[in-house]
């Protein structure tokens, strides 16, 4: 039975100042995902901690936070069967060091903070991320 989902992606800036945004891109559609929607953006520290709100306890949250509005990024809406989870196994290990071969971390990635992407970890949680985003 097929199970569509959408799930949400952020290309961070290291990755966008490093222009890997296309290559990225191509990843995503070579894996069989749909790019729904996506914009250009960049967002103020304070959106980056209401993003973040589950990290606020971290000791890395503040630079987190810092990194994630430090510069341009990409929010992308990608649909496809089992989305959530298909989109976490193409991204790989959050520290790159530990990603699959063929992952875009291990690809990309450069350390644990500058790993290139951010996906939605639930169904649930890829529709708050997706409004946090989207919503009109
Ligand atoms: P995820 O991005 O793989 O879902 P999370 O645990 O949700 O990983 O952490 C969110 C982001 O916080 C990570 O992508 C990474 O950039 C950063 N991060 C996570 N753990 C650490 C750490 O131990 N040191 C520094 N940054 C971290
Ligand atoms: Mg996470």
């Amino acid at each position: 039975m097929s199970n569509v989902e959408k799930t949400l992606s952020i290309i961070k800036p290291d990755a966008v100042e490093r222009n890997l945004e296309n290559e990225i891109k191509e990843m995503f559609k070579n894996n069989g995902f749909s790019i729904i929607k996506q914009k250009k953006i960049q967002i103020e520290k304070s959106e980056a901690e209401k993003f973040y709100k589950v990290h606020e306890t971290k000791p890395f949250y503040n630079d987190l936070c810092t990194y994630l509005s430090s510069g341009p990024i990409v929010v992308i809406v990608l649909e496809k069967d089992n989305a959530v989870f298909a989109n976490r196994k193409l991204m790989g290990d959050t520290n790159p060091k530990d990603a699959d071969e063929g992952t875009i971390r291990k690809k990309y990635g450069i350390s644990i903070d500058k790993n290139s992407v951010h996906g939605s970890d639930s169904v649930e949680n890829a529709k708050i991320e997706i409004d946090f985003f989207f919503k009109e």
